[in-house]
Parts: structure tokens; C-alpha cells; sequence
């Protein structure tokens, strides 16, 4: 971004053009039609003002649907300006390139709040129903949709809501009240409940950095999105000589951002997080919705799950589907999707064909009237196998649930453990030397890209470490197909009062030695090669204090074991035969969890440096305490 340094309580912070969420340029040789970019103040039944931008088709002949994206990020630079056909300067976003023959207005808007919209930027998805002068996204969205109806000319009556991550949280909002015009909408990777899944926090352990560093992009400055400036290249060690998380406003943000306030009052599932959960009131289909996620979405991989299963439980004319794919946060929206992080997928440009043959169908069924239908209720790019599969249902019903024991000599297997091969293996989780969540240096989370393909790090850089228990399968005799929810249950105990245990569930690439090269002929050096490759499938943290109760932090009695059940969300993988499956576990996943003082304090928030103490964990793999991860598995069919 442009640097342009700000005073944010006696920190420099640099200013970013625009956030990592805002699309990418696609080359301006695939600019095909012209277009004029109008902007316009639409007003909401509070009187404030929204920044909104029209952008028309030159030469449009008959009525035309329209498309809104509703963001906190700016209009990017590219909705702003009118373009011409061949003009070198003129770029298109890359689903506007998909949609374009078919043909919209195309309509683009700040949140309230955010740039030069006007009232107060909300961070908040509150939306009460009965009452109907309450400032919210619901309420704007109606409003927003009820004015371009009446006022663009020329639109055919028919409008969709579409966008990625804030973007696509103010798109599925609209299923709570939708205006009677909304025909069609795509939710991407919107939030749910930033309580129990997404950036905030997972099962209620604080996503640190994100959290922190999300709430400066957009409360720092209204007309801007504001990068922290942390002033060393590795924010690992910034983070860990901050020490407690009080810290944060005690040295930087003397109590300045609101979000962050509320976040560090509310450590638990209180009322306030409760009525953050907008996806609870989702019961039901009411708008057509193409939800998406990613497998390897950094920030919301949870919440198009939940919105889907909520609208699935009443979706009589079938209106409610999902994709889901091997991308990262947004990434179906920003690149080709040939390959995610090193992994190459078949050939296949998994977001073009997503953008160009789901995408814009979608849209043109339902806003155009014309096209199929989807005839699926499902559909995911499976990785392993690199292809496109379809589901009537989902998860799929044909999959068995089957368990992947954990056992004591370090091994996973399709046998539980018995008598003979009982046993323990243990560790000591220091919370003064956390495990790094990705290999060192840690860039900040904005802007740089390392980010958004951290999930696909190879998990080498950590399974030597003592506090890190690997446990690995041998080669598999046969493909491991693996579509629906997967789960891990931990028989664990602690030394302490608290803990925190995260699982990851790897896909380990077979060694082939010089061989890789022949078959990964893009490999162009030792480190390009997959070869023993430790990638990440599933990876989730919970928190004992709210292992049994969300709302009320409970300690843990030292020595006793527990069932740590740890859901791993959706996906759809093949573990290719010759390949292994892995599973990692630690208590630190640092900085993007906070740390566990792992001794008992009422509020990890307030905890004091010396609270934070080291602790020794057990997992168990005994035939009375087995370990295992759940994994929904599809045989073969000959
Ligand atoms: N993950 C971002 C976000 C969405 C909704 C609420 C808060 C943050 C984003 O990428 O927009």
C-alpha cells in the first residue's frame, strides 16, 4: 500500500491503498465491453448516506439485472473508473469478466461508515427484526436494493448480492429480511459467529493476531485501511515480548478501538457474542443463496457450512446450495486457482471454472431467467483425485464413519489399541517458547501474501519439536476417500488447570527420491519438491476452560482424562495410496492463538505475566481412553 504513516497512541502505523480482501486486476487484454461508473449517495431510512458506485454497460440495450457488492474495504480502483474496449489502462475484476456476457449493472457500495459513506462503521452483524429504524447491514442492504429499483434505469426488476468474507457476511445477512427484488445471492466465505469459528476466535480461543491486526485495518481510520506497524520482520517475536494480551491496550491501543474492547470484555459465549451469531436466526431458505468456502480459507472456513446447514433445514423448492474448493480466503475470486500454496491440482484453473461454469450460471438463472438450474445440492473440487464432484446431499450419505486410531509407539491405524500396545505418550507445553503456527519469519497477517497460504505449509518445519507429538500411518495400501465432517477426540489430560490442544490432521507425500523431479517436472529445485511434503487437510484448537461450557469458564482438574472432542469441518481429500496420514498435536499455535497461562485465571485477558507457567500433557491410546480421528470415508465403487 501507499505508505503514508498515522499516529494510532503513539504507534506509526502505515496506510494500505486497499486490504488483502479486495479482488486482484486480471490483465487488461481480457477487458471485453465498455463501461460508465456513476457514483451516487443513496440514502437509508436513518437519512445516512452510502458511497455507492453504478457501473453500467456502454450500450445496453434491454433491461439489465443488477449485482451489488456491499464492503468495508473502498470501492476498488477498478469499479471507479469508466472503461473502454482495448483501453490498456482499463482492468475488470475477475468475476465481472465471467459475468460480463451476460451482462449487469453492476453495483459496488461502502458499508456505513467506511470511506465516504456516511453514520458509524457497525463490525457488527446485530440485526433485530423487530426493530425496523435499527442501523444495520440488513436494514442498508434492504434500503440500498429498494432505491436502485426505483432509480437506476433501465433494470429488469430482478437484483443479487454477492461478495467474499465482509463482503459476503453483508450478502448472507440478507436471509434474515430479504427485499422482495432480491432474487439471488452468493455468501463466500462469510462469518457465522465470531465466537466459536472464523477470524475471531475458534471454540473460544482468541485468534490473536488476526483479531488484533483486523481491528486496526478498520477502526483505525474511516477512510482508510490501516496496516499496524510492527517494525520487525518477524511478528513472532513481537507478539511474544508483548507477553499478556493486556498489553495491547496498555502499550498501543489505550482502549482507542472499540471492537477490541469488546473483544478483551467478553472472553466468554456471553449474550454479547449470542447476538452476534446471525446464523442461529437462519432457519430457513428464503433467497436463493450459492454458498462457498474454501478448504484452506484462513479466516471464515466454517461459516458457509453453518449459513448452508442452517438454510438446509427448511428449503422445500431446493434454493440452497454450496461449493467448495482448494482454495484460500477469497481465492476463487482472486486467482486462476491452478494450484494451492505448492500443490498443483490436476490441470485443472479450479477458480475459473468456478467463477465462469457455477458462478455466473447461478446469476444468470436466477437473474436473467435463462440457463439450468444447478442440479446438484453440492459441489466440491476433491483434491487428491482433482476433480469435480457433485452431491445430491451433504454431507454424503454413503460415507461411514470411521475411526483413525491414535497409538502409544507414535502410529495411526484402522485397529484400535489393545492390552498389548496400550499406553501414553506425553509433552511439555511452555507457554515462554510457543510452537510457531508457520515457519519463522511471520509476516504480519496484512498485506503480504504469505498469509493467505499459510495452511498449505509444509508441517516439517515442526514435527521434530518436543512439544509437538506426530503420529504417522503406514504408506496406505489403497486410495483413503474422505468427504463430509471430520473430527478428532483427544483423550488428554494436563498438569494444569487450562490447556489448550490443537490437532492437525496431515496428508504426508510419498519420498520418491530423484524420481520427483521426472514427476514434478515444475519442480525446479530440491525445496520445490512434494516429496515427503507434510500438508495440512484439517487443523482446529479448542480450550479446556470451555470444554464443557461455553458460557462459563471451568478450570481443569490436573491429571484427569478428558474426551477432547475437536470438530475439523468439512472437506473432501483423497489420501492417495502410497501416501501417509499424519496427525500432529501441541498446546501453543502461536501468535495466532493466544497463549494459555495453562494455570487458572477467571479471564485469560487479564492474566498477569507470572499466571502463564508450563504444563505436561497426556494422550492417551489405551483400549479405556483411545484416541482417534473421525473420518467420514466413501469406499471405492467398482
Ligand atoms: N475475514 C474478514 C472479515 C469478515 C467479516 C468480519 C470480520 C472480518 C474479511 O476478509 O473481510
Amino acid at each position: 500500500g501507499t505508505a503514508c504513516a498515522i499516529v494510532l497512541a503513539g504507534v506509526a502505523v502505515t496506510r494500505a491503498a486497499v486490504a488483502d480482501t479486495a479482488p486482484a486486476e486480471v490483465p487488461a487484454h481480457d477487458v471485453g465491453r465498455a463501461y460508465v461508473a456513476k457514483e451516487v449517495m443513496v440514502p437509508m431510512r436513518d437519512g445516512v448516506r452510502l458511497q455507492t458506485v453504478v457501473v453500467t454497460p456502454v450500450g445496453q440495450t434491454g433491461p439489465l439485472p443488477i449485482l451489488i457488492t456491499r464492503t468495508p474495504y473502498g470501492v476498488p480502483d477498478q469499479a471507479m473508473v469508466d472503461r473502454q474496449d482495448g483501453d490498456p489502462k482499463s482492468t475488470l475484476l475477475p468475476s465481472w469478466r465471467a459475468f460480463q456476457k451476460d451482462g449487469y449493472i453492476m453495483v459496488y457500495q461502502n458499508l456505513r461508515g467506511r470511506f465516504k459513506s456516511e453514520g458509524q462503521f457497525l463490525k457488527t452483524s446485530r440485526y433485530n427484526a423487530h426493530d425496523r429504524r435499527q442501523a444495520n447491514e440488513v436494514n442498508d442492504a434492504w434500503d440500498t436494493i429498494d432505491w436502485l429499483v426505483k432509480n437506476i434505469p433501465n433494470n429488469n426488476g430482478r437484483v443479487g448480492i454477492y461478495g467474499v468474507s465482509y463482503a459476503g457476511l453483508t450478502a448472507g445477512l440478507t436471509l434474515l429480511h430479504p427485499h422482495p427484488a432480491l432474487k439471488a445471492i452468493s455468501e463466500q466465505a462469510s462469518p457465522a459467529d465470531q465466537w466459536m469459528n472464523d477470524d475471531d476466535h475458534h471454540y473460544g480461543a482468541l485468534r490473536e493476531s488476526y483479531t488484533f491486526e483486523y481491528t486496526v485495518l478498520v477502526q483505525a481510520e474511516k477512510e482508510a485501511n490501516t496496516n499496524f506497524d510492527f517494525g520487525v520482520r518477524d511478528v513472532y517475536s513481537w507478539y511474544l515480548a508483548l507477553g499478556p494480551l493486556s498489553h495491547i491496550n496498555k502499550d498501543y491501543l489505550h482502549g482507542k478501538l472499540d471492537y477490541w474492547n469488546q473483544v478483551v470484555s467478553h472472553p466468554d459465549y456471553d449474550s454479547f457474542w449470542k447476538e452476534e451469531a446471525w446464523v442461529d436466526k437462519v432457519k430457513t431458505s428464503t433467497v436463493p443463496n450459492l454458498n462457498v468456502a474454501g478448504f484452506w480459507d484462513q479466516e471464515d472456513p466454517w461459516g458457509p457450512w453453518r449459513i448452508f446447514r442452517g438454510a438446509s433445514q427448511h428449503d422445500p423448492d431446493n434454493t440452497n446450495f454450496i461449493v467448495a474448493g482448494p482454495w484460500y480466503h477469497g481465492g476463487w475470486q482472486r486467482t486462476d486457482g491452478g494450484n494451492i500454496g505448492p500443490l498443483p491440482l490436476g490441470g485443472h484453473q479450479t477458480a475459473v471454472e468456478f467463477r465462469e461454469g457455477i458462478e455466473a450460471p447461478f446469476f444468470r438463472y436466477y437473474l436473467h431467467e435463462t440457463g439450468e438450474k444447478p442440479s446438484w445440492k453440492a459441489k466440491m473440487f476433491e483434491t487428491g483425485s482433482n476433480e469435480w464432484r457433485e452431491y445430491k446431499v451433504w454431507p454424503p450419505q454413503d460415507a461411514k464413519t470411521t475411526q483413525l486410531f491414535f497409538h502409544a509407539d507414535g502410529t495411526l491405524s484402522f485397529q484400535a489399541p489393545t492390552k498389548k500396545d496400550s499406553g501414553v505418550r506425553q509433552y511439555v507445553s511452555d507457554p515462554a517458547n510457543p510452537v510457531p503456527y508457520r515457519p519463522r519469519p511471520i509476516s504480519p497477517t496484512y498485506p503480504t501474501p504469505e498469509w493467505r497460504t499459510w495452511e498449505t505449509n509444509d508441517q516439517r518445519f515442526v514435527d521434530h519439536r518436543p512439544d509437538v507429538l506426530t503420529f504417522v500411518s503406514a504408506p496406505l495400501d489403497h486410495d483413503l476417500r474422505v468427504a463430509g465432517p471430520l473430527a478428532a477426540h483427544l483423550f488428554a489430560s494436563t498438569s494444569g488447570k487450562d490447556a489448550d490442544f490443537v490437532v492437525k490432521l496431515i496428508d504426508v507425500f510419498p519420498e520418491e527420491g530423484q524420481k520427483a523431479f521426472v514427476a514434478h517436472p515444475d519442480a525446479a529445485t530440491w525445496a520445490d519438491s512434494l516429496d515427503g511434503y507434510e500438508l495440512p487437510i484439517a487443523m482446529d484448537v479448542r480450550r479446556g476452560r470451555y470444554l464443557h461450557d461455553y458460557q462459563h469458564a471451568h478450570p481443569l482438574v490436573p491429571g484427569k482424562v478428558e474426551d477432547w472432542s475437536i470438530p475439523l469441518r468439512d472437506h473432501d481429500h483423497v489420501f492417495l495410496k502410497g501416501h501417509r496420514v499424519m496427525v500432529q498435536v501441541q498446546s501453543t499455535w502461536f501468535p495466532l492463538i493466544d497463549r494459555n497461562p495453562q494455570t487458572w485465571v477467571p479471564s485469560i485477558y487479564q492474566a498477569k505475566e507470572g499466571d502463564f507457567q508450563p504444563a505436561t500433557q497426556k494422550i492417551y491410546a489405551t483400549p479405556e481412553a483411545a484416541s482417534y480421528i473421525s473420518l467420514p470415508v466413501i469406499e471405492a465403487t467398482q
